[in-house]
């Protein structure tokens, strides 16, 4: 691999966001994601070329230490947060069609719900897998995710839930998803979902954690 784009890879999996940015400590003073990813370009990196080569595999190695627990929260937000900001110099590429991505991607937490760190994390991690993400916000009801459906009929769409009271709403917004596009696949995921729950809903994939919801999504496409 080209050394700015290994340079970049290790600043995402790190969490080193800019040069002004203190963490990680043994990394202060450096170059970070923001100047790398802005500097490869210049130097005629293709962006999806930095996706692919840096950003991904990256964001992959994250997912995969966060899957294994050894590393945490904080740690993933850091990387999630270096990864954004490399992506805002790949962004406009993206935008213009320039550069293709894998596809799209709707996430929303669900009707009644306000919790959206977990789904922040989904969001980013998909994002730095090659994929376009139309991000809902929290408190999403079922005409929401219909109308971005409507605009978006290929994408995927990812549900989020944190409460036990609100896994009915995923049920309620599943049926009507199938209900008027019956070929879109839903993947659902959050503290208190299991697969089980997924099977009784009619849903496509539970994924427990962000490398899970990535995994399916690539192999979707593959
Ligand atoms: Co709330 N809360 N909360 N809360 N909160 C929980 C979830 C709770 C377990 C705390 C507790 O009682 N021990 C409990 C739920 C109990 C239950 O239903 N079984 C609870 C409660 C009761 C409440 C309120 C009702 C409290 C009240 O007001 N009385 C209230 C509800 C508000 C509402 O939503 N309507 C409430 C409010 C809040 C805050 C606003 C204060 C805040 C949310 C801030 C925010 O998100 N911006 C908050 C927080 C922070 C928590 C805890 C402490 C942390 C949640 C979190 O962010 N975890 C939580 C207790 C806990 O978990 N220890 C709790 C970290 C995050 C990375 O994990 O979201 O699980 P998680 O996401 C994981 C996976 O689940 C997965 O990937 C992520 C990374 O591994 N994942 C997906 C998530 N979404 C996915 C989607 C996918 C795939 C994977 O595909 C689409």
């Amino acid at each position: 691999m080209n050394d700015i784009l290994e340079k970049l890879a290790q600043c995402v999996e790190f969490g080193k966001i800019n040069k002004a940015s203190p963490y990680p400590p043994n990394m202060k003073d450096q170059d970070g994601a923001d100047e790398l990813a802005k500097r490869a370009l210049e130097e005629g990196v293709k962006p999806d070329e930095i996706l692919e080569n840096a950003l991904v595999p990256a964001m992959s190695r994250v997912g995969d230490k966060f899957t294994r627990k050894e590393i945490y929260v904080p740690q993933m937000l850091m990387a999630a947060k270096a990864m954004n900001s490399a992506m805002a110099h790949l962004k406009p590429f993206f935008q213009s069609g320039e550069t293709k991505r894998k596809g799209k991607f709707i996430v929303g937490t669900v009707s009644g719900d306000l919790h959206d760190i977990g789904k922040n994390l989904v969001a980013m991690m998909i994002e730095g897998g090659g994929w376009e993400v139309i991000d809902l916000g929290v408190d999403v009801g079922t005409e929401k995710f219909l109308k971005a459906l409507d605009e978006n009929p290929d994408a995927v769409v990812g549900l989020s839930a944190l409460l036990t009271t609100t896994m009915e709403n995923m049920k309620k917004t599943v049926t009507a998803i199938k209900e008027k596009h019956a070929g879109s696949k839903i993947l659902i995921g959050g503290a208190p979902v299991t697969m089980e729950y997924c099977e009784k809903i009619g849903a496509d994939f539970y994924s427990p954690d962000p490398q899970g919801a990535v995994n399916y999504l690539k192999q979707l496409v593959s």
